[in-house]
C-alpha cells in the first residue's frame, strides 16, 4: 500500500518501480475489467491508478510512473492541481448542478468571458460550453452550417475529431475508429495535409504544394460556395503530431476568408499552453472564425467549448444549442482554476522549456539510431516517428515495442499516428526537470536496444 493519502503536486516526484508492471493488484483489477467492460475500450497500460500529481502517476501496487501522457494532453496543469481542487471542493459543497439553460450560474459566464479574451483575435466573440471534444466539434459544424446555409465540411488527411457519428466521419483513420461503424455522415470531404516528413517532393515544397492541392480539390470536387466549414487541427494529434509545413495553415485560412467559409481550428489536443503558446494557432498568427477546445481546459473534469465570432454564433435561434450538462458548475470552477494556474505559474513558458529540453535530446537519439526517422513538435507536444532504418517505411512494431519497454521501466508514453509508428510525449507542464531528463534517459536506452 502506498503511504501517500493525497495526490497532487505534493506526491513524491520520483520514479519508483516496486513490482513488475503491472503488479499483482493491478493484474487482479485488470482481470475484473476484462470481465466487466467490453474489449472495445482498450488499455494502453493496465496499471490501476490511485494517485497522481506533478509529473507522476502512482498505481495500486505502489509504483510511481513518470507521466509522459497527461491522460492524452488533459492534465496540463498537473493532476489534482491545487487551484482546481480548491475550487471544485468548494463548488461540490455549494451545488452540483442546475442546468445552465434552466437556472444559470456565474462560473459558466466567467469561463466564457475568459475564453473570449484569451483565444486568438480581438474581434467580438461568444462561447458556449459542452462536455467533450467530439461534442464541441459537432456543435462548431452545426453552427457553421446554420450561419452559412451551406452543408459541406472539409477536413484533412490524418485528422482526428472524435468518435460520434459526425466526428468519426470527420476523422481520417479507419482502424480502430471507423471500422464496422458506418454508414458515415454525408457532406464530409477530405483533402491533403502538408506533412513535411512524408511529402513526396520534400519538405521545402510541402506547404505550397499541399495547399494548392487542397484548394484545387475543394474548388473542383466540392465547390467553394458549398463549403460551410474547413476544420483542421493546427498540429494533427492522433494522426501523429504532424505540424503542417509553415505557410500551409495561413494559405488555407486565407482561402476560407476569400470564400465565406468558416475556418474552424480544432485545438482540443493543442490548446491551453501545450505547444508553448496558449493556443497553437498563435504560432503563425492565425485567427480562426471558430476555435474548439476541450481536454486541457479543465484539468480532467469533462468540459469543452466552442468560441467564435459573435456574428456567426449570434445567428443561432434561442434553444438551438445546449445540453443537460454542458458547462457543469464543477467543470467551470476547474477551468477557472486551470486558467489561473497557467497564468500564475507561467505554464506557457514551462511548455517552451520542456520543448527546449526534449527536442535536442531526441535529435541526438535520432542521429545515433536510424530507426528514428523524424523528431518534431512544439513545446510539450513532441513526437518521434519510427521507420525501417534507411527508408521512410513506417515501423509500428518498433513504436509498440519501445512503448512496452518504457512502461515496464515506469515511463508512461503513448503511441499515435496514421501508421501507428509514432511515439508521442505529452508531459504535464508542471513536470519537474529531473523527471523529464530521467524519462528521456530511459527512452534513449530503450531506443538504442531496439
Ligand atoms: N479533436 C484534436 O485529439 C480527442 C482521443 C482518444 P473527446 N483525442 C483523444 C480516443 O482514442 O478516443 C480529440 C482530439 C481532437 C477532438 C477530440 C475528441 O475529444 O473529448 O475525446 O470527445
Amino acid at each position: 500500500m502506498s503511504t501517500v493519502t493525497q495526490g497532487g503536486p505534493s506526491l513524491p516526484q520520483e520514479r519508483r518501480v516496486v513490482t513488475e508492471i503491472p503488479g499483482p493488484k493491478s493484474r487482479e483489477m485488470f482481470a475484473r475489467k476484462q470481465a466487466a467492460v467490453p474489449p472495445g475500450i482498450g488499455t494502453t497500460l493496465p496499471v490501476f491508478v490511485t494517485h497522481a500529481g506533478g509529473g507522476v502517476v502512482v498505481d495500486a501496487d505502489g509504483n510511481s510512473l513518470i507521466d509522459f501522457g497527461s491522460g492524452i494532453a488533459v492534465t496540463n496543469v498537473g493532476n489534482a492541481a491545487p487551484r482546481v481542487v480548491e475550487r471544485v471542493q468548494r463548488q461540490v459543497a455549494d451545488f452540483t448542478h442546475t442546468c445552465f439553460m434552466i437556472t444559470p450560474y456565474e462560473s459558466y459566464v466567467q469561463v466564457a468571458e475568459r475564453l473570449n479574451e484569451i483565444t486568438p483575435g480581438d474581434h467580438e466573440k461568444r462561447t458556449f460550453l459542452l462536455n467533450s471534444g467530439a461534442e464541441a466539434v459537432e456543435n462548431a459544424v452545426k453552427v457553421a452550417r446554420h450561419a452559412t446555409g451551406r452543408q459541406a465540411v472539409v477536413v484533412f488527411d490524418h485528422g482526428y475529431h472524435g468518435r460520434t457519428l459526425l466526428t468519426m466521419s470527420l476523422t481520417a483513420k479507419n482502424m480502430p475508429y471507423k471500422q464496422g461503424f458506418g454508414p458515415f455522415a454525408p457532406e464530409v470531404y477530405r483533402v491533403p495535409l502538408a506533412y513535411p516528413f512524408r511529402w513526396p517532393s520534400g519538405p521545402e515544397n510541402c506547404a505550397e504544394e499541399a495547399a494548392a492541392q487542397a484548394i484545387d480539390q475543394i474548388n473542383k470536387q466540392v465547390g467553394a460556395e458549398n463549403v460551410a466549414a474547413v476544420l483542421i487541427e493546427p498540429i494533427a494529434g492522433e494522426g501523429g503530431f504532424i505540424e503542417p509545413a509553415k505557410g500551409f495553415l495561413p494559405r488555407i485560412a486565407e482561402f476560407c476568408k476569400a470564400n465565406g467559409i468558416v475556418f474552424i481550428a480544432d485545438e482540443v489536443q493543442t490548446g491551453f499552453a501545450r505547444t508553448g503558446d496558449l493556443f497553437a494557432c498563435e504560432d503563425e498568427g492565425l485567427v480562426p472564425d471558430i476555435i474548439v477546445t476541450a481536454k486541457g481546459i479543465a484539468g480532467g473534469l469533462p468540459l469543452a467549448a466552442v468560441t467564435g465570432r459573435a456574428e456567426i454564433l449570434d445567428r443561432i435561434h434561442v434553444g438551438g444549442l445546449g445540453g443537460t450538462y454542458g458547462g457543469n458548475p464543477l467543470a467551470c470552477e476547474a477551468a477557472l482554476g486551470v486558467l489561473e494556474t497557467i497564468e500564475a505559474d507561467d505554464l506557457v513558458g514551462r511548455a517552451r522549456h520542456i520543448g527546449e529540453v526534449m527536442l535536442p535530446r531526441l535529435r541526438a537519439i535520432a542521429e545515433k539510431n536510424p530507426i528514428v526517422g523524424d523528431v518534431r513538435g512544439r513545446g510539450a507536444m513532441i513526437a518521434i516517428e519510427l521507420v525501417v532504418p534507411g527508408t521512410k517505411e513506417p515501423h509500428p512494431t518498433a513504436a509498440g515495442e519501445i512503448a512496452k519497454r518504457c512502461h515496464a521501466e515506469g515511463l508512461l508514453v503513448l503511441t499515435a499516428g496514421t501508421y501507428g509508428n509514432v511515439l508521442r510525449f505529452l508531459p504535464p507542464l508542471v513536470m519537474p526537470d529531473h523527471l523529464l531528463e530521467e524519462g528521456l534517459t530511459i527512452l534513449e536506452k530503450i531506443v538504442s536496444e531496439i
